[in-house]
């Protein structure tokens, strides 16, 4: 295959950029990384990127990819068709894209959003954060019961895309101490070839 010019907007500690980071290293698809803080999203440049001005933002040859989730679907239909990521058979297929709605439903507006108002003052309401997470918790700690992954039995998206913010909730002052079966998930993960770590904030 030729080689294509990739690039990565990100921040080391947006957790939707280290999901799509995480695929791309587990796929070994070469990319650059460019650092796009808050000043650098909210300039004329970068929203004729994303006119969102969020990131993650993928730049593959001449296509400019957004939002975190889409960013992997693609990237799996793209360059690692029938590698179990995401699946096509409709029942498995159903189950992967459960999770991606649930990291950008409850794990957005649940733990990162207590990990974005207690570290950086982000707009958003940190008891109602702590109680979309602490419900999400519970459900998935039950539903870890007697699995490895979360959609199927092997690793596919849903595991990326939930992992970032779940690993990092005691920096939203969310304590994952209840929740064995979650942390036990947390090391499959981490125990995947070529798994790189988002670096760690103080616990607040
Ligand atoms: N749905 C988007 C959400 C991305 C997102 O919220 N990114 C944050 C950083 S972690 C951001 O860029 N926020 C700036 C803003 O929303 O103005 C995705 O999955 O990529």
């Amino acid at each position: 295959m030729k080689d294509i010019q990739r690039t990565l907007y990100g921040t080391p500690l947006s957790g939707h950029s280290h999901r799509v980071e995480l695929l791309l290293l587990m796929l070994a698809l070469p990319y650059s990384y460019i650092e796009a803080p808050a000043r650098v999203r909210s300039s004329a440049e970068f929203l004729r990127i994303n006119p969102l001005g969020q990131i993650p933002v993928l730049i593959d040859g001449e296509l400019i990819l957004c939002d975190s989730n889409a960013i992997m679907v693609y990237l799996v239909k793209q360059y690692a068709p029938g590698s179990g990521w995401l699946p096509e058979e409709p029942v498995a297929a159903a189950q992967v894209y459960r999770w991606l709605s649930i990291a950008a439903g409850e794990v957005r507006y649940g733990l990162a959003t207590a990990r974005g108002v207690k570290q950086w003052g982000l707009p958003g309401d940190l008891n109602i954060a702590s109680a979309i997470a602490g419900k999400l918790l519970r459900f998935m700690d039950g539903h870890l019961t007697g699995r490895r992954f979360l959609a199927l039995d092997q690793p596919t998206l849903a595991d990326l895309a939930c992992y970032s913010y779940i690993a990092h909730a005691p920096e939203g002052g969310i304590s994952l101490a209840e929740y064995p079966q979650v942390r036990a998930w947390l090391a499959e993960v981490e125990a995947l070839p070529h798994f790189k770590s988002m670096p760690g904030l103080p616990v607040l």
